[in-house]
């Protein structure tokens, strides 16, 4: 537990460590800007998927060239975390099978791009009767004195071919966090919370039922909010704070 202490410690991130002359430097840093951009967004026009607490789940229902494309934003808020915590777990590989129990197997590293980039090859679970899905996306962890942000987004860089028996989805997903602290309060782990607004844009690439992919989303997207915090707050628990 004190290597991963000194590990979290390690990475904490300048602004952006990416060079800019990489292909995919431009792209990062649109795509980045965009959803940092959108912090605070409005779930107007959306269909409350869920809400328990201080969980709240939206989704719009979207269809593009006969493909279900629904986003999905939610927001969170949960107490004995930081931003900078959550966003590390989300983002940090190391973690990711702890969490994550869509995939169905361990992530692919393609590439390392800078410090806080890399290139991820990912396959999922195979939902009956659908084809079995991948994906490749950077992950990019960025953070300012106020929030910390991960964005996975799809890319044909790099990527590795398709297989006969899969279709490849497209993602767009970002997480923001924010810590809240109280001002008359010391910075301990009792007094903080983490408010979270997570969005996710998938294209499923390829013919899925409506009712099936629509089903699957309004189950997992909770279930993954719900476990990968309590995750986040379990890890944390007996260190001090990171902010
Ligand atoms: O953001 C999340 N995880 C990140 C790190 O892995 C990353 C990944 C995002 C992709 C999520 C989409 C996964 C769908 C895969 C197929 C379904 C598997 C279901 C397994 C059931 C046991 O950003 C957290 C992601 C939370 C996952 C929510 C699942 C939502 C499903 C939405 C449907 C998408 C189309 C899938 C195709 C057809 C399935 C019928």
């Amino acid at each position: 537990d004190a290597s991963n202490m000194s590990r979290l410690r390690q990475a904490r991130l300048p602004n952006h460590s990416l060079d800019p002359n990489h292909p995919l430097t431009d792209e990062i840093m649109r795509v980045c800007q965009s959803h940092w951009d959108n912090w605070g967004a409005s779930c107007a026009g959306m269909e409350l998927l869920e809400k328990d607490g201080e969980l709240a789940v939206y989704r719009k229902q979207l269809e593009e060239e006969g493909m279900i494309i629904d986003p999905i934003l939610a927001t969170y808020t949960v107490s004995g975390v930081s931003a900078r915590e959550v966003a590390e777990y989300f983002w940090d590989l190391h973690y990711r099978l702890d969490w994550e129990h869509t995939l169905d197997s361990a992530p692919v590293v393609v590439d390392t791009l800078a410090a806080d980039t890399v290139l991820l090859h990912q396959i999922y679970r195979r939902v009956w009767p659908t084809a079995q899905r991948d994906a490749v996306f950077w992950s990019h962890i960025r953070h300012d004195e106020r929030r910390t942000m991960v964005v996975n987004y799809s890319t044909d860089y790099k990527a590795p071919p398709l297989i006969n028996s899969r279709q490849r989805m497209r993602l767009n997903v970002s997480m923001i966090c924010e810590t809240e602290l109280p001002p008359e309060l010391p910075a301990d782990r009792r007094h903080i919370r983490c408010r979270i607004q997570y969005a996710a844009n998938i294209n499923p690439g390829g013919w899925a039922p409506a009712t099936v992919l629509r089903q699957v989303a309004k189950r997992e997207y909770p279930k993954f909010l719900r476990r990968f915090t309590a995750y986040c707050i379990d890890k944390v628990k007996n260190r001090p704070v990171q902010l």
